[in-house]
């Protein structure tokens, strides 16, 4: 397939020429037509997600400075990005759930009322493309064609996105191909938001990050649309990823009976050659993708990365939840990463990547807080400034980015391209807790799991975010992602009892429990194969587990910690429950889910209640008063 530019479109009533569009789906052009009418592009460009294409709009970024080519001895056929310095991350107070009902987006979602937020998109896509190209981008989020997966379109103003898409996404012919008439797909329109000719014919020149300080991430779950205004940096502007494969997907899955998930998806061999597979949800800053390229340090087992970040979980014909991750690539955060945290990362980076913010060497390389333990004598930092380790910021954006090919990751699993899914054994819940929260623990049954999710919290790490070390609520990881109301969320893991015969079992787990002197108790990273160890000896029935009132831990002497330097005293602490500590986190809970009023399932308030019921007798009570 060619990439066929279609032009122009500048004038009020002219329409794109369809002869030359490379699909028939009526819907489609119609679609690309309208909008190439309402922000008046130059031209429109079909992406077909080819070589050639990727090198001439690398080529096209380098021209205009938005991409600088790193070293090729270094890193070859990599690029380093610099953003503008107010286009860094995502921006949830700009993402909105625009559903006809304010109750269904629910208490936690930004709601905007639909017709409202439709006027007013208009009027900012309204010539937001003049003196650009507007670019047809489909892509499918999973394997083309798959029965978990689906298609859609994007629309952008961004070379940039259309860059990152193709590596996030099966992008291109094939997904075009995919959408023969009638076919329905979910369409993504992006701008920057920095038109380069006014409403008067007055051109400006371009800038290497071109944005908008207004923003928008709007999401129309009734319709399936999303719009997205005003930045070009990761979840923001890759459409398929939050948008779709998460706020969109979610209410999709909800109406259609399955799970669309901010988990990763790991396939674990035992030495025995038994392969289980394992999806995990853990809040951001808690080493989600250091455990998605976990190398294990127990002799005989193997980990394979079948997902970084998210899952499509639907019950397959063998009554059990089989899951998908729905993109291509991997967009993780740099900083933290390095040959001692994260090798099977380091080596996935070593060629063929888009840094984004991150630190440039002088010899044309990057680098990031955590690659290395010392830093390079001089660097230029992410905003192109030159930088020493007396400077007192850091050399890299604290949320710096690369954005890989899955294919180049030394730990993907075949399966990442099965149509079909993998059969998931356990799912995983995790938070960055310095106490309560056990190593591990496994939940009683299903409705157990489904709390645990719901309870999930994270001590904030990022002064962006918040104070430092307080703790956030963030329900199965999913806070910023679930496109309706998070209690009826919760009601749909409820009832997938009734759907999935063969249900996984759900962990909690915790790396980050630290001691009454603030030491970490447990070595984390590749040692956290042990505690993979023991949930797959107990999906094999051949671990021992002692009950808590959280769940149940491993038995004593159940958990392998051969040649490991953690003390017995630190073991013990690292499954404490503490009684009023966890009463006082139960009732930080109840406070929390109150927000939800009736739409909280009575499964949820059940099991915070169960806690109390088994933690009350443990609490040491004040010795009564002496006779007199
Ligand atoms: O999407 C972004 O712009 C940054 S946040 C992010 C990126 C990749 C994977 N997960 C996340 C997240 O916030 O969970
Ligand atoms: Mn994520």
């Amino acid at each position: 397939m060619t990439t066929a530019p279609i032009r122009p479109t500048t004038a009020q009533d002219d329409a794109p020429q369809l002869s030359s569009t490379p699909t028939d789906h009526r819907g489609l052009l119609d679609w690309v037509r309208r909008t190439a009418l309402l922000t008046q592009p130059d031209e429109v460009v079909w992406c077909d997600g080819s070589q050639a294409e990727f090198d001439r709009l690398t080529a096209q970024m380098v021209a205009a400075g938005t991409l600088l080519p790193l070293n090729p001895d270094k890193r070859p056929g990599s690029f380093l990005a610099r953003t503008d310095p107010g286009d860094v991350a995502r921006v949830e107070s700009r993402t909105f759930i625009a559903s006809r009902r304010r109750e269904d987006a629910g208490p936690t979602n930004n709601w905007r009322e639909p017709e409202a937020l439709r006027e007013e998109l208009a009027g900012v896509f309204s010539g937001c493309m003049r003196g650009r190209t507007m670019y047809v981008v489909p892509f499918s989020m999973g394997p083309v064609g798959g029965p978990i997966s689906r298609l859609g379109v994007q629309i952008t103003d961004s070379p940039y996105v259309v860059v990152g898409m193709r590596t996030m996404t099966r992008m291109g012919e094939q997904a075009l191909a995919a959408l023969a008439p009638g076919t329905t797909f979910v369409p993504a329109l992006h701008s920057v938001g920095y038109p380069l000719v006014d409403a008067v014919g007055r051109r400006r020149e371009d800038v290497p990050w071109p944005c908008n300080d207004l923003k928008y991430v709007a999401h129309f779950p009734e319709s399936r649309e999303i719009f997205s205004f005003g930045s070009g940096y990761g979840g923001n502007a890759l459409l398929g990823k939050k948008c779709f494969a998460l706020r969109i997907a979610s209410v999709l899955a909800r109406e259609e009976g399955w799970l669309a998930e901010h988990m990763l998806v790991l396939k674990v061999t035992s030495p025995e050659g038994r392969a289980f597979h394992l999806a995990a949800a853990f809040p951001s800053a808690c080493g989600k993708t250091n455990l998605a390229m976990l190398r294990p340090t127990l002799p005989g087992w193997r980990v394979e990365t079948i997902g970084d970040d998210i899952a499509w979980m639907r019950p397959g014909p063998d009554g059990r939840l089989r899951a998908v991750n729905p993109e291509a690539g991997f967009f993780g955060v740099a900083p933290g990463t390095g040959w001692s945290t994260n090798p099977t990362a380091m080596r996935m980076l070593e060629r063929d990547v888009v840094f984004t913010n991150t630190a440039l060497t002088d010899d044309g390389d990057v680098w990031w807080e955590g690659m290395t333990e010392q830093p390079p004598a001089h660097l230029t930092d992410w905003r192109g400034r030159s930088w020493t380790p007396d400077s007192p910021t850091p050399a890299a954006h604290p949320n710096a980015r690369f954005t890989v090919s899955a294919a180049r990751c030394p730990s993907i699993a075949a399966e990442l391209e099965d149509p079909e899914g993998v059969p998931i054994d356990a799912v995983l819940f995790g938070g960055r807790r310095r106490s309560n929260v056990p190593l591990v623990a496994e939940a009683g049954d299903w409705s157990h799991g489904v709390f645990m999710g719901a309870s999930i919290s994270s001590e904030q790490t990022a002064a962006a975010e918040g104070t430092v070390g307080r703790l956030r609520h963030d329900p199965f990881a999913m806070l910023p992602f679930t496109g309706y109301d998070m209690a009826d969320y919760f009601a749909h893991w409820l009832s997938m009892r009734e759907r999935v015969e063969h249900l996984p079992r759900v962990y909690s787990v915790n790396w980050f429990r630290r001691g009454a002197d603030g030491r970490f108790l447990w070595p984390g990273f590749g040692e956290n194969s042990r505690v993979l160890e023991w949930i797959c000896r107990r999906l094999e029935g051949s671990a021992g587990a002692r009950h808590t009132p959280v769940g149940w831990v491993p038995a004593p002497g159940e958990l392998d910690v051969a040649g490991l330097e953690v003390s017995p005293a630190d073991l013990e602490e690292l499954f404490a429950v503490d009684p009023a500590a966890w009463l006082a986190e139960a009732d930080a809970l109840q406070e929390w889910f109150a927000r939800f009023g009736s739409r909280l399932p009575a499964d949820i308030e059940g099991h915070l209640e169960l806690l109390r019921w088994r933690l009350s007798p443990l609490v040491a009570r004040p010795a009564a008063p002496a006779p007199a």
